[in-house]
């Protein structure tokens, strides 16, 4: 299928021997017996055995050749299924179709089997994903750290409308078939204990942790595979365990819980990915696991630096540490503990060698998701690196001081440790002081980092803070998830877009041409109907794919405003009841998300999208004009039939809230017409598709701020305007919960009475009116077609190859390493 490498080494038999190995050997089935499910792990297992042989050689290559590589460290790798995408990158899907179709099975129904690994919340995690994906297709070298979590992010399912959770046992009882357990790199990663003094064989005063407690971690690889080439990173997670896990004399004893407590409390570690998104809860497991990630991956750097034969003092030189965003912070002080008590490096040849080698990424200005630890917390759990973040801050204060003399206002705002009843560690503060660069993720967010959030740090360290504006990649977010649109650009503009995105700029000629829209059209139409049929099986909803599909994708929470999106229905609900004059275009509102369990109102919000939906889609007197479609357990696999099947893109985030987005770009690149606020990397988007081309709407950074300076009334907004009055009152009715009026009556409460934090209220008039532009502009479907088509042809800027490309050139100093 395409020019690489790999495709001409692919044998036919031998890989179908190999499937039938793994099928009877490893899953103890036989061809006869086994179920769908044998067969793909079987077939995922055949194929995971060429990538690891590549990452082997990959890695050694790499180690030889003493090239500069980056080490990208996350608490998140929102991964989705690999099975189908590496299939593309290795080049093979057509040849793997055709051998398993020889064996009996469709390669499309194996791919379903496939658990997503869902070790993510969102948007953050799903962008390291993009970016490993990113760095293998263009051959930067890195290397992936983040945590083998026993269980990914929660399952979600409604019980009457709620939201219920379950575990996620990503793995299933068989294992993912694409991972590979490295014993030769495990760690040791020490926790509690004290810091004592002790002389040197010079007599130098030197300080070391004695450490009470010891964990394990056990490295599993999976492969990152660089599509078009031989390339194949790792991406390197640890799970924890216990170098004990099982005290026999205690068994003997008769203490038969107690035998086996040390594992329990260390395979705790790796238990469960925190579903916080854009919210920090301060907890100590939380803190427990971050250091483990950092002492698990720095040491594995050093490992990797110091056998191939390399020098401490060259570290910053062939090694560099991305931080995505403070949850790896602990990582800075974790090296100096190295440099210092280990290689015994003075203080400022320590220092010298760390605030080279780590950058670091601000993914939020969200006051709620800016970590902090207590510093008790801290000098517990992690004695010696509480030490040497009061020496960093230490003479950090010094640096502030001759800058700014005699000024205290400067230095309590500017300090890493903030004073008040409990002394805290600003986690953000200690990575500006630490790192080489420190960028935000659009235009829009860096500008309001160094604006708002760090303007002194930018006095201070000028130019160390920039941006780099995120990007999606268009092999999982086309290719892969859109092939009868994939089929339609490679016919015009050839069949190497995929790793450079320019070339889909070739599109734009033909916005004009009629047949290419009809075309164009009907592939989106087909998408529709993969998602109607979806939703028909799963959920029992019957959906018009003339209907204009209007899709909100993303977390819950206040201020990407799932609640704007339902007073808007509810208005339509009203006008289409109570205005005889009133029409509209058939519309279906669909919604996935999910809100972190102790999130009440996000909780409140699904409770009521989904209790309109039962009302809306049975009620006759609609006319079939509306309905409403909240997709359970919303993930990956499942944003891979929504984009390519949207209409209409909701981005409608608060100005000055959403950092980036990155959703935004995928319903783009798919041709879907955004309706958004101006913010995160919806600005950016209308610069490239042009005003015409895209629906903007609400209040600009500048005036969601003076307003709240002057003081926002809520009640003026609703006062004023009968349509959200008539909206905003339907949720104190029993309208949509038979009998029990006012289960709806939180989010209203909230909007008008808790003084509407996020101003939903102000943006409602625009936004309707907006939508009814877009009510408008669907009629003319050839007018729609060209924007559509402009939307995909204009998004180029937006692949992730180009913002690895920027990171690369602008902050890492990285070149391509081609194998
Ligand atoms: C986020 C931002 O909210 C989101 O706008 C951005 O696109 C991603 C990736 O940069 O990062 N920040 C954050 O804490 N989470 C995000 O998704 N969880």
């Amino acid at each position: 299928m395409t020019t690489n490498g790999q495709t001409q080494q692919f044998d036919k038999t031998a890989f179908k021997a190999a499937v039938e190995k793994h099928l009877t050997t490893t899953y103890a089935n036989t061809p006869t017996t086994a179920t769908s499910r044998s067969w793909y792990l079987a077939m995922g297992r055949a194929l995971a055995e060429i990538t690891t042989g590549n990452l082997l050689e990959t890695e050694q290559q790499l180690a030889e050749e003493k090239v500069r590589s980056v080490n990208y460290l996350s608490l998140e790798f929102l991964i989705g299924r690999l099975t189908g995408n590496n299939l593309i990158s290795m080049g093979l899907y057509e040849d793997v179709a055709d051998a398993m179709k020889e064996m009996g099975h469709s390669l499309t129904d194996l791919l379903e089997e496939e658990r997503d690994p869902a070790l993510g919340n969102g948007g953050l995690g799903r962008l390291a994903a993009c970016f490993m994906d990113s760095l293998a297709a263009q051959e930067y070298p890195a290397v992936g750290y983040g945590l083998h979590y026993e269980y990914g992010l929660f399952r979600q399912s409604f019980v009457d409308g709620r939201q219920v959770e379950a575990p996620d046992a990503w793995r299933g009882l068989e294992g993912y078939p694409w991972e590979v357990v490295r014993p030769e790199l495990n760690q040791t990663v020490n926790l509690y204990g004290h810091v004592e003094a002790y002389k040197d064989e010079n007599g130098n005063a030197c300080r070391r942790w004695v450490p009470g407690m010891t964990v394990e971690g056990v490295a599993w690889d999976l492969p990152i595979v660089g599509y078009d080439n031989k390339s194949v990173y790792p991406l390197r997670l640890w799970e924890c365990r216990s170098p004990a896990p099982f005290s026999l004399s205690r068994f003997n004893d008769g203490d038969y819980v107690g035998a086996q407590y040390s594992a329990l409390e260390a395979g705790n570690v790796t238990k469960v990915l925190y579903p916080n998104d854009n919210h920090d809860q301060g907890k100590a497991l939380r803190l427990m696991q971050q250091y483990f990630h950092c002492a698990c991956s720095i040491a594995d750097i050093l490992r990797r630096h110091i056998g191939a034969g390399n020098k401490i003092e060259d570290l910053a030189k062939l090694e560099t540490i991305q931080l995505n965003d403070t949850h790896p912070t602990i990582a800075i002080p974790e090296l100096m503990r190295i440099l210092l008590d280990e290689y015994k490096l003075g203080w400022d040849a320590a220092w010298t060698i760390s605030s080279k080698t780590f950058a670091y990424t601000n993914h939020t200005l969200l006051p709620e998701a800016l970590e902090t630890w207590s510093e008790a917390l801290i000098a517990q759990m992690l004695p010696r690196h509480m030490e040497i973040i009061f020496e960093i801050n230490h003479r950090f204060m010094k640096l502030v001081e001759q800058t700014w003399p005699g000024n205290n206002e400067v230095k309590r705002k500017l300090s890493i440790i903030e004073e008040g009843s409990q002394r805290m560690v600003r986690m953000a503060n200690l990575c500006v002081v630490g790192t080489y660069a420190v960028n935000g993720v659009a235009a829009l967010h860096s500008e309001l980092v160094k604006r708002d959030l760090f303007p002194e740090f930018d006095e201070l360290f000028p130019g160390r803070l920039t941006n780099v504006t995120n990007g999606v990649t268009p092999r999982r977010w086309i290719k892969y998830c859109n092939p009868g649109l994939s089929a339609l650009i490679s016919e015009k503009v050839g069949n190497d877009w995929p790793n450079k995105l320019e070339k889909i700029t070739g599109l734009e000629k033909f916005a004009e041409d009629k047949a290419f829209q009809k075309r164009y059209m009907a592939v989106k139409k087909e998408n529709k109907q993969r998602l109607a049929d979806w939703v028909k099986e799963n959920m029992d909803i019957e959906i018009d794919t003339n209907a204009i599909f209007d899709i909100q994708i993303k977390r819950l929470h206040e201020y990407k405003r799932q609640h704007l999106n339902l007073l808007h229905i509810l208005s339509l609900y009203h006008r289409l009841l109570n205005d005889p004059s009133f029409d509209m275009q058939p519309r279906v509102f669909f919604f996935g998300s999910k809100a972190a369990p102790g999130y009440a109102l996000a909780k409140d919000i699904i409770f009521a999208i989904n209790k309109v939906a039962e009302k809306v889609n049975s009620d006759s007197r609609l006319g079939g004009k509306l309905k409403v479609v909240f997709i359970p357990d919303y993930r990956v696999s499942l944003a891979e039939i929504l984009f390519p099947a949207a209409d209409v893109s909701e981005q409608i985030s608060t100005a000055g809230k959403e950092a980036s987005g990155t959703g935004n770009m995928k319903f783009a690149l798919n041709g879907a017409l955004t309706i958004g606020t101006m913010d995160g990397a919806n600005v950016e988007m209308r610069e490239e598709v042009g005003d015409e081309n895209i629906f903007i709407f609400g209040l600009l950074v500048d005036e969601v701020q003076k307003l709240k300076e002057e003081g926002y009334d809520p009640y003026r907004y609703y006062h004023a305007d009968s349509l959200l009055r008539a909206a905003l009152d339907l949720l104190e009715t029993d309208e949509f919960t038979p009998g029990k009026p006012g289960q709806l009556a939180t989010i209203r409460h909230n909007l008008l009475d808790g003084g509407d934090p996020y101003l939903v209220l102000a943006d409602f008039a625009d936004y309707v009116k907006t939508h009814e532009k877009i009510d408008v502009e669907y009629r003319n479907q050839e007018n729609w077609a060209r924007k559509a088509i402009l939307n995909t042809a204009l998004m180029s800027k937006f692949s992730s190859d180009r913002s690895i490309r920027d990171y690369a050139n602008n902050i890492w100093k990285l070149k391509p390493v081609n194998r």
